[in-house]
Parts: structure tokens; C-alpha cells; sequence
């Protein structure tokens, strides 16, 4: 009987998951606070909300909104930044997970940190 139900909502939750062109590496979590869903565990993330309030469809509206609040849109975030289920270029995996507040797309910038310290270390001797 567990396994029934947790059978359907994972369903659920694929059939939802193959609407975003890009869905590795975050899979449910992307949607989802927990890994692996149940019946009796399946809290959204603000991503997982706004996908449910979007009448569960990826589209340009979706995209472009930061369900998350950090730094990217959603559509940078799982890698198709206009919203039009074609990934971004070659992209096969999401930038960042777009129901987390996380450091997407900041990876240039902290490059780019590092090496101006460096560069203020060898500028300074
Ligand atoms: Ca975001
Ligand atoms: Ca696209
Ligand atoms: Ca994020």
C-alpha cells in the first residue's frame, strides 16, 4: 500500500519534472524540499509553488521570474532562459536549483575575485 501511493505521486512528480527541458542534477529537488517525495513528504520549495501556480507548466512567464530570490531567474537556473523548453545551447544540466537561494552563475564572479587578490598580492611585492 506504501509503495502504491508513493508510486502515484512520483508520477505525478515525472510527468511535472518533463516539463523543464533541463532536470539533472536536482531532479525533485527542484521542485521539491525532499529527494525523493511521498505521500506524506512532499513540501514545494517557492519553486515547486510557483511551478504549481503557473498551472504546472514551464513557460516564459516562469522563467523569468527568481522564484528563489537569489541572483538568477529561473530560466537561467534550470538552463533555458527563455522559457521555451529548448535548453539553453548545449546545456544538460541546471546552472543552480531554481527553489534554492543559491550561488548560480556566480562562479565568473568569484573567479574573477580571486584573481584580483592575487593580483594585489604580486602588485604589492
Ligand atoms: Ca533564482
Ligand atoms: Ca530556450
Ligand atoms: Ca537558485
Amino acid at each position: 500500500m506504501t509503495v502504491m501511493v508513493w508510486s502515484a505521486v512520483c508520477l505525478a512528480t515525472d510527468l511535472d519534472m518533463a516539463q523543464l527541458p533541463v532536470s539533472l542534477p536536482n531532479l525533485c529537488l527542484a521542485c521539491h524540499t525532499s529527494a525523493s517525495p511521498s505521500a506524506g513528504d512532499s513540501a514545494l520549495n517557492p519553486f515547486g509553488e510557483d511551478f504549481l501556480e503557473n498551472g504546472r507548466v514551464w513557460d516564459s512567464n516562469l522563467a523569468q521570474l527568481n522564484s528563489d530570490g537569489d541572483n538568477c531567474l529561473n530560466g537561467v537556473e534550470v538552463g533555458d532562459s527563455d522559457g521555451d523548453g529548448q535548453p539553453d545551447g548545449n546545456v544538460d544540466e541546471q546552472s543552480g536549483n531554481p527553489g534554492v537561494a543559491d550561488d548560480c552563475g556566480s562562479d565568473d564572479l568569484v573567479d574573477e575575485r580571486t584573481w584580483d587578490a592575487l593580483k594585489a598580492m604580486f602588485d604589492g611585492n
